[in-house]
């Protein structure tokens, strides 16, 4: 649907809006998929993300009363509607418009007195996928009530708001997704740093071809998944301390701290002893630290165009986060092996785990030999094969989050 299109379903489902209310805008806001260096974004550690082509768009227009109004295009998501204030009262867990009340009273710390914006949503985002479609409604929200509103947020402070702000929904969350979306470059990967916040873009090569391919089993972001979320922060805390305690270190010192202080041999000689760590927390620590070492040689393997080196580095990362910190699924670790299998260079789950998507490298001229083997040998025999390129596409390193001009080509 082109931004043409949105803005004429908007007219369709608020009405034709009065003329003192201005044009209809709309904003994009990308997924993610996280090319490596897995939760560890809320350790501080940085990761290697880039923005997804897919996004959440939002054609809106400033309302003058403190009320907002949404509507979804997706018919699963029923309209929703909240007043503009620093204490917005949250929906039920699981519900949509609980994303667009987190940008909402995010912002109001900052701007107490914003009026709303009549909203209509729409994606192409696989939803539960990992690939961050919460995020992007949260960016795609924010971006939309500034732009109503005429306010600015630098983009650095902007990414840290946003970033605390989706911890209204409930989640323990890091700050990749929202870092990524606004802040991402075409045709990059980008490092994130964190502690200060910064983004580093690396080229993708021509040559390399990026595949997303969902498991079919949702990541959903509330319940189970949610506190299994939670619950990997909580221990990746707990062995900080500790090890930081064995080293004579204080106890409040950052995982990037740590890391400077002792060597990742050290860290994890002293991880692995029994008086240090139990066996789950000395697990959840290797991860932490073997997983913030990829990041630094994947960055440094994109840069070299040293595809193998990439490769191998994604198979590592989903051994880790399979056996050490326990968030793959039956079905991700199917899909990683048939990938490798028909001549992926390196798999590995992305974003939160526990079901939604994998990415896999390949060279671009082998990239129609994987698809093929996923949709033959993964999705025919689960009777998805009529979908597949809703659940199976090329991951292209897209722009960062936008306000488009009305009137302007798609976006
Ligand atoms: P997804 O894949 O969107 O559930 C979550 C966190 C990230 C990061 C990854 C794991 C949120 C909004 N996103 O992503 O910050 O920790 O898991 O690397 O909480």
């Amino acid at each position: 649907m082109t931004s043409t299109d949105l803005a004429a379903a908007f007219a369709h489902a608020f009405g034709a809006p009065p003329s003192s209310a201005g044009p209809v805008h709309v904003v994009r806001a990308p997924g993610r998929v996280n090319l490596i260096g897995e939760h560890i974004d809320y350790c501080g550690l940085p990761v290697f993300p880039m923005a997804l082509r897919q996004s959440v768009r939002i054609a809106f227009q400033p309302r003058s009363e403190r009320e907002t109004r949404l509507v979804n295009r997706d018919s699963r998501f029923a309209p929703s509607a909240f007043v503009m204030s620093e204490s917005i009262p949250p929906a039920p867990a699981g519900d949509w418009g609980n994303y667009a009340r987190a940008a909402a009273r995010a912002l109001a710390e900052r701007f107490p007195d914003l009026r709303g914006v009549d909203a209509l949503v729409d994606s192409d985002l696989p939803i539960a996928a990992g690939l961050s479609s919460s995020s992007a409604l949260v960016v795609a929200m924010a971006l939309a009530l500034m732009h109503a509103n005429g306010v600015t947020v630098p983009s650095l402070e902007l990414m840290e708001l946003l970033g605390r702000g989706e911890r209204y929904v409930g989640t323990a969350g890091g700050g990749m997704d929202q870092a990524i979306i606004l802040g991402a470059r075409a045709g990059c990967a980008s490092r994130i740093d964190f502690h200060p916040l910064r983004l580093t873009p690396t080229a993708v090569p021509a040559d390399w071809q990026f595949l997303v391919a969902w498991s079919l089993v949702p990541a959903e972001k509330s319940g189970a998944a949610r506190q299994a979320y939670n619950e990997r922060t909580h221990e990746c805390d707990e062995a900080r301390r500790l090890v930081a305690m064995r080293l004579g270190q204080r106890d409040d010192i950052t995982y990037p701290a740590l890391l400077a202080a002792a060597s990742v041999e050290q860290l994890l000689e002293l991880a692995g002893a029994r008086a240090t760590l139990s066996g789950v927390l000395s697990r959840r620590f290797r991860h932490v630290v073997t997983e913030g070492t990829r990041v630094r040689q994947a960055e440094a393997a994109m840069a070299a165009q040293d595809l193998a080196a990439f490769g191998q580095l994604l198979d590592a990362s989903h051994q880790s986060l399979r056996d050490d910190y326990e968030v793959s699924h039956p079905e991700l670790d199917r899909l990683v092996e048939l990938a490798r299998e028909a001549g992926a260079a390196g798999a590995r789950l992305t974003g939160a785990g526990f079901g939604g998507s994998i990415v896999g490298l390949c060279r671009a001229e082998r990239a129609p030999e994987v698809r093929d083997a996923l949709r033959d040998r993964f999705y025919a025999p689960r009777g998805a094969a009529g979908d597949v390129e809703r659940y199976l596409f090329r991951a292209e390193p897209s722009a960062g989050a936008e306000v488009l001009t009305p009137g302007a080509s798609p976006g």
